[in-house]
């Protein structure tokens, strides 16, 4: 017997017991302890080499390298609490409100989802993921920054006037850098009311781009009031430089040529998407970076923006490898991986793959590469076969087998920019593609037909429908664009539709107006609802938030250029206002959380779309129609004009196929 064992044994009932003597006993423990480390040890290392997150290196040492470096970019988020400054009540904004959720975790996003895991949640009774909570702390007033110098102080760019009669851009101008672009002109007329107001807008996009150009450069997007980088926005931490991209062509169209000329420059050396390691959104990818990317190729026919924009659709191509042909939701660029969201199922969603048409149809003519007209070609193909119950499009569709999901119905989030890009690749085509314009029609009529609904005291809205039947008396901000696309469906097509198109747009754009009106900052909650003793409010807290989105002010700015109304003008100038008061603090601009508080708290983020679309929208209400003329050029979904097949004098089509690299990635 060694020393380890018992040096006495006890018994019970006569039957001996074993013993453990208390050296025996640590040995035990200690086996334990080792084993739980050795576990914690495979667990680690297994998760290094088989995660898809960490599949694509080759090496562990790439691989902890890359963790790493994640880490190392997402360090000050995680690691340091925003600055908070006092406001002059003593109370402290609250930022970077929330942080959850997986696919980018900032408010809006998550905002957004609740909405949409709401209604999955309601249609299916699907519980794939616990849904994100978005707490409001109680509401305290955003910190202003310095009032804005007077008009007449703002630096003037050279403009060059060329032809007053119409769209002043180069014609045919072919620029190989950045030094040989032509001025816009801006064509403001004489007015100096309207001149002060459109160098009030300007003065705005030049505090945008500054404050993110100071402290987010290059990242995505700009956390104003902790003045930093945004970096779980929807493009995550990666240096996609979003805010550049989406901003650009503002900046040209509004003559800020040395800001355009450093963001071209940046994106000439330092926007390679193909290094991104992590998943991105096929359709927000496609509308902001394909179609900002496209703008500045037609703007100024520098191939930098047309060969980098096919960078980033071949980027995404993998995600198009379905049965059907409809793409997933998330790419990874890097690992070529693509996936649907976790929340949707194996579905995908109607205004993801249905707002991609624009820019790949546009960037094959420019690219001579027929692979993305015939990606998105194949996607009308499906969505114009299928059965459509009671001419409407469902929300959901299974890229495997072709189906509907949920048979849910909405001219807002999922829905929108669908039936928009129906109408805009009708136009687009110069009217040749005429069976967008039918499906456009018929999805309307039926919509019109079903989802328009007149509240109690008379505003006109469109409610949200599941098997046919209206299930929500409300309407989101997202669908606030329809006023416009109703407008231009009414003036581009005599039908027997045109009138009660345009008598729609009128109605519905007053009802997005009231929903601004009817607030304490005259600035629209996310989403309004009609209950009868309530019209045109915000009841949930989700719902009473203002993200700077554009929808309501591209309404007033198509109605204004296709009514002359002078109430559209008044109506941006309002909203000019309440932006300047409310969302505009030292370091940029931020949504605020509760647009019924007098003195709202800010949510601490510049969204790209401000300056892609919020300011553009508002500058180009206060131009001469010659800025950007309606019968030239077709605004995407993210405001990125896209010029008109054989109209505009700047389409650029290419006269073969041009060799731009990437092979490997096309699919
Ligand atoms: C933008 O990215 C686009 O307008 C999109 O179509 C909808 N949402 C945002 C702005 O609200």
């Amino acid at each position: 017997m060694t020393g380890i064992l018992p040096s006495y044994q006890r018994f019970v009932n006569g039957v001996p017991v074993p013993s453990i003597s208390r050296r025996s006993f640590r040995l035990r423990e200690k086996y334990l302890i080792v084993s739980v480390l050795l576990t914690f040890a495979i667990v680690w290392l297994g998760a290094l080499f088989y995660l898809p997150e960490f599949k694509s290196s080759n090496s562990v040492n790439d691989s902890v390298y890359k963790v790493y470096k994640r880490i190392q970019k997402a360090g000050p988020e995680l690691l340091m609490p925003p600055p908070l400054a006092q406001n002059d009540v003593g109370e402290f904004p609250v930022v970077g409100i929330v942080r959850h959720g997986e696919e980018g975790d900032d408010p809006h996003i998550v905002e957004d989802r609740i909405r949409l895991r709401a209604k999955i949640d309601e249609d299916m009774g699907m519980k794939v993921l616990e849904r994100p909570q978005f707490d409001l702390a109680p509401s305290v007033s955003s910190s202003k920054g310095p009032s804005k110098p007077p008009v007449d102080a703002i630096e003037e760019p050279a403009f060059a006037k060329k032809d007053s009669d119409r769209n002043v851009f180069p014609s045919g101008h072919k620029a190989e850098g950045s030094d040989k672009y032509e001025v816009v002109a801006l064509a403001s007329g004489v007015d100096p009311d309207i001149k002060n107001k459109l160098e009030t807008v300007k003065e705005m996009m030049r505090h945008a781009w500054n404050n993110y150009k100071l402290y987010a450069w290059g990242k995505n997007e700009l956390k104003p009031m902790s003045k930093r980088a945004h970096l779980s926005s929807v493009f995550g931490a990666g240096d996609l430089g979003a805010t550049i991209v989406d901003g650009l062509d503002t900046l040209y169209l509004m003559g800020l040529m040395d800001e355009f000329r450093e963001g071209r420059d940046w994106i000439a050396e330092h926007f390679h998407i193909n290094e991104i390691d992590s998943d991105l959104s096929v359709f927000e990818t496609t509308i902001r970076f394909v179609g900002g990317l496209l703008t500045c190729y037609a703007f100024t026919g520098d191939t930098v923006f047309r060969d980098k924009a096919a960078e980033v659709a071949d980027a995404l191509l993998p995600a198009f490898e379905s049965p059907t042909g409809l793409p997933h939701a998330l790419i990874n660029p890097s690992t070529k991986a693509s996936r649907q969201y976790h929340w949707a199922g194996p579905n995908s969603i109607l205004s993801e793959v249905g707002t991609l048409h624009l820019e790949f149809t546009y960037l094959s003519e420019v690219t001579g590469r027929d692979v993305y007209k015939q990606k998105v070609d194949r996607i009308r193909d499906v969505l114009n076969n299928i059965e459509k119950p009671g001419d409407l499009y469902p929300n959901f569709i299974n890229p495997r087998t072709g189906q509907w999901g949920q048979r849910h119905v909405s001219l807002g989030a999922l829905g929108d920019s669908f039936y928009e890009y129906l109408l805009k690749a009708w136009l687009l085509s110069n009217r040749e593609d005429e069976q967008a314009r039918v499906m456009f029609d018929t999805a309307m009529q039926a919509a019109l037909d079903k989802m328009l609904r007149v509240s109690p005291s008379g505003l006109s809205y469109l409610a949200e429908l599941k098997y046919g039947r209206v299930f929500e008396e409300k309407m989101d901000h997202l669908s606030c664009f329809a006023g416009g696309m109703f407008a231009l469906a009414s003036t581009t097509l005599e039908n027997t539709l045109s009138e009660r198109y345009m008598d729609v747009a009128r109605k519905l754009t007053h009802t997005c107006h009231e929903s601004y009106a009817r607030s304490e900052t005259r600035l629209g909650p996310e989403a309004f609802r009609f209950t009868g003793a309530v019209e045109a409010r915000a009841q949930k807290s989700n719902e009473k938030v203002y993200l700077l989105r554009p929808e309501t002010f591209e309404s007033y700015f198509i109605m204004w250029r296709l009514t002359k109304e002078q109430k559209y003008r008044d109506w941006g100038w309002e909203a000019v206002q309440a932006l300047e008061k409310h969302c505009r603090v030292e370091g940029g601009y931020t949504g605020i959380v509760n647009v019924y508080h007098q003195n709202p708290q800010g949510d601490d983020v510049q969204q790209s779309f401000f300056l892609a679309e919020t300011l553009k929208y508002l500058y180009l209400l206060f131009a001469d129609d010659s800025l950007l003329s309606l019968d030239e050029w077709v605004l995407n979904t993210e405001a990125h004009p896209l010029p008109i097949k054989n109209k505009n004098p700047l389409y650029r089509a290419a006269d073969k196929s041009i060799d731009i690299g990437n092979e490997d990635n096309r699919v």
